[in-house]
């Protein structure tokens, strides 16, 4: 279905339909008044949750905090059955969503924006789409998510295979049936880790081929009770507040305490009660200096490779499946539901692809240096193009028909993760060089979605027709970016937070990871000093102020 938009002129397009699409186009709809269509590739909404349906997908967020806060009626109406919400549950929750904030009637599905040129002489977005849409808008918004663009190897034959494969980031949505079959998983990052237990429990035979060992940590996965949520949603204006405020999109009471100042039998009971609390909890329940001092974080490490050694009985699995390449949470720490107990099942093996790689993908399966193994089906758990990947899939032109992807062909180039320079009247939400991937997502897509709407009301009501990043103003936070980047554990590991996963790609950290409370800080002093690192352009020769905002927060 296409809607004939033909030279269609609207206030603003705005790129995918997942948390931060939805609410954007709530925002500029219904609270600033102006005209926005949302193109979305898939059918319906839902974004990742729409997308990764693999078995055993779900949120490793706590569901309490896996939610829009921007809604006061919407907190409360809506209940979560799990500790961490599964997928189907997450794509009930975005459809009630769009449901009650009757957002589908201006999202065009099925449909991919594959061009989005600024013309210069209009001060105006020129988008085109797969379905021939051709629409002019003054606002581009991109909302196409961080891990939205599969990866998938290029290994040697992978088109010869003569059985099914997956990626796990575009799953059917009839679901596969493993029974019976001879399954082969590659990958074991949060995807991997996920399903490989579930596909375990469903198939013949799981092969398992693993080339960078990780730490897990179980989820302790569960229902929430009644008195839960009671308690959650008598308090809910202050958690959400807190959760806006804090590091990670969440928060949980730090305790403040060196994994170095306490002796080897106090400090393993506390990491004892800290797994058992499992989940992102397992960090903030133990010591505060994990993520910071390498002495304090091998003990973290150790703990963990201890954990792995115990649960898995073949001690020569146990100790392929012990991370030894890397420290723990230099990588995005995983978390699992029977991940370690699966190399147990009499139906599991595990490939050790680092000291013996794959050679080529078969007919029959997956050959490795060390033999062949014969696969009805093959899973690829291998990741995502992150954070560039669905930019880069767009051919989008800013001033003088720069591309993008050339302006960013030595790593992302934006101020704030919010705008680029040469790139006017463009906006991004979650955008490289913002906290995003490295916090609970919905409290900093919600940052980023009101800091855009405040400033569209702010250039309206100001008769300002253009805003564009600065760039020295750019330049800076590209250079504090890294420079707090270069601070952290990620620098000691190989991923997809730096690019590493993806070859030719940049290595760049691209994230920021200065905590979600300092940098919303920093976007409020922005706006604050009249948006500080903007050049804004008035085509109004009466100038400012010529009309009261209509937003007040
Ligand atoms: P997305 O949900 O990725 O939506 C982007 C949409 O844009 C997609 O639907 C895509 O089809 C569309 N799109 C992209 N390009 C185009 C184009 N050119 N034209 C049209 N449409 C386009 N975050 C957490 O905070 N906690 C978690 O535990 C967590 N778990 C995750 C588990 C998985 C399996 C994955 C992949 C991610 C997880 N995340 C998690 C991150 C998750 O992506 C965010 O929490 C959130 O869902 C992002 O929403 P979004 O709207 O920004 O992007
Ligand atoms: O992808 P990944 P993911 N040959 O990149 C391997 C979010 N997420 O989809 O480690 C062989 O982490 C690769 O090996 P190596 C979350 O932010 C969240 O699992 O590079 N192997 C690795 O094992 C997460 O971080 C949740 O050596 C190859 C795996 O594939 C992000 O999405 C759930 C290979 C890829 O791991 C991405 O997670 C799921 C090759 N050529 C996802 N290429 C939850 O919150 C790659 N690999 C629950």
């Amino acid at each position: 279905m296409t809607i004939d938009t033909s030279r269609e002129e609207l206030d603003a397009v705005v790129v995918g339909a997942g948390f931060s699409g939805m609410y954007m186009l709530y925002r500029l709809r219904d609270v600033l008044g102006m005209s926005a269509r949302v193109f979305e590739a898939g059918d319906n909404v839902g974004g990742t949750w729409y997308w990764n349906r693999y078995p055993g997908a779900r949120c490793d967020s706590e569901s309490y905090v896996y939610c829009f806060s921007f809604d006061k009626d919407l907190a409360q109406e809506w209940t979560w059955s799990g500790k961490y919400p599964e997928q189907p549950e997450i794509l009930r929750y975005l459809n009630h969503v769009s449901e009650r904030f009757d957002l589908r009637r201006d999202i065009q599905f099925e449909t991919r924006v594959t061009e989005a040129h600024y013309l210069e002489d209009l001060n105006r977005w020129e988008i085109k789409t797969n379905q021939g849409d051709h629409v002019l808008a003054r606002y581009f918004i991109t909302g196409i998510g961080c891990l939205s663009t599969g990866q998938l190897p290029d290994i040697n034959g992978r088109d010869s295979f003569e059985g099914d494969w997956y990626h796990t980031g575009s799953w059917p949505h009839e679901g596969v049936d493993f029974a019976g079959k001879r399954v082969g998983v590659i990958g074991t990052g949060s995807s991997g880790v996920q399903s490989i237990p579930v596909i375990a429990e469903q198939a013949e035979h799981l092969t398992v081929f693993q080339r960078t060992p990780q730490y897990s940590i179980p989820a302790r996965h569960g229902t929430v009770t009644p008195e839960f949520l009671d308690e959650v949603k008598g308090r809910y204006e202050e958690i959400f507040e807190k959760n806006r405020w804090s590091r990670a999109g969440f928060h949980y009471d730090e305790i403040e305490r060196s994994a170095l100042e306490v002796n080897d039998k106090e400090r393993r009971e506390i990491y004892e009660a800290a797994w058992e609390q499992g989940g992102f909890r397992f960090v903030n329940a133990s010591f505060s200096d994990i993520g910071a001092d390498r002495r304090a974080n091998d003990t973290a490490s150790e703990f963990i490779r201890a954990k792995i050694r115990e649960t898995v009985h073949d001690p020569e699995t146990a100790e392929k499946l012990v991370p030894r390449y890397h420290p723990f949470g230099s990588r995005r720490t995983l978390i699992d539901t029977n991940y370690y107990e699966t190399y147990n099942r009499d139906n599991v093996d595990l490939i050790d692809i680092r000291h013996s790689p794959i050679e080529e993908i078969t007919a029959n399966g997956v050959r490795t240096q060390d033999g062949e193994y014969a696969l009805d089906i093959i899973v690829f758990a291998t990741g995502f193009d992150a954070m560039t990947g669905a930019f880069n899939r767009i051919d989008i032109r800013g001033r003088g028909g720069i591309a993008l992807k050339e302006k960013w062909s030595e790593g992302p180039k934006m101020y704030l993760g919010l705008a680029s320079s040469g790139f006017p009247n463009m906006f991004t939400i979650t955008g490289p060089g913002s906290p995003s991937v490295l916090s609970n997502m919905p409290p900093t897509i919600e940052q980023h979605v009101e800091w855009i709407s405040k400033f569209l009301d702010y250039m309206r009501t100001h008769d300002i027709e253009s805003a564009e990043a600065d760039a020295s103003a750019e330049a800076d936070w590209v250079d504090h970016v890294n420079d707090i980047a270069s601070t952290t554990m990620y620098q000691l590991a190989d991923s997809w937070y730096l690019g590493a996963n993806i070859p030719g790609k940049p290595r760049v950290f691209m994230p920021y990871a200065g905590g979600l409370g300092t940098y919303r800080k920093k976007c409020n002093e922005v706006a604050d000093a009249g948006y500080e690192g903007f050049m804004l352009t008035s085509q109004n020769p009466k100038g400012l102020h010529s009309q009261e905002p209509v937003l007040k927060q």
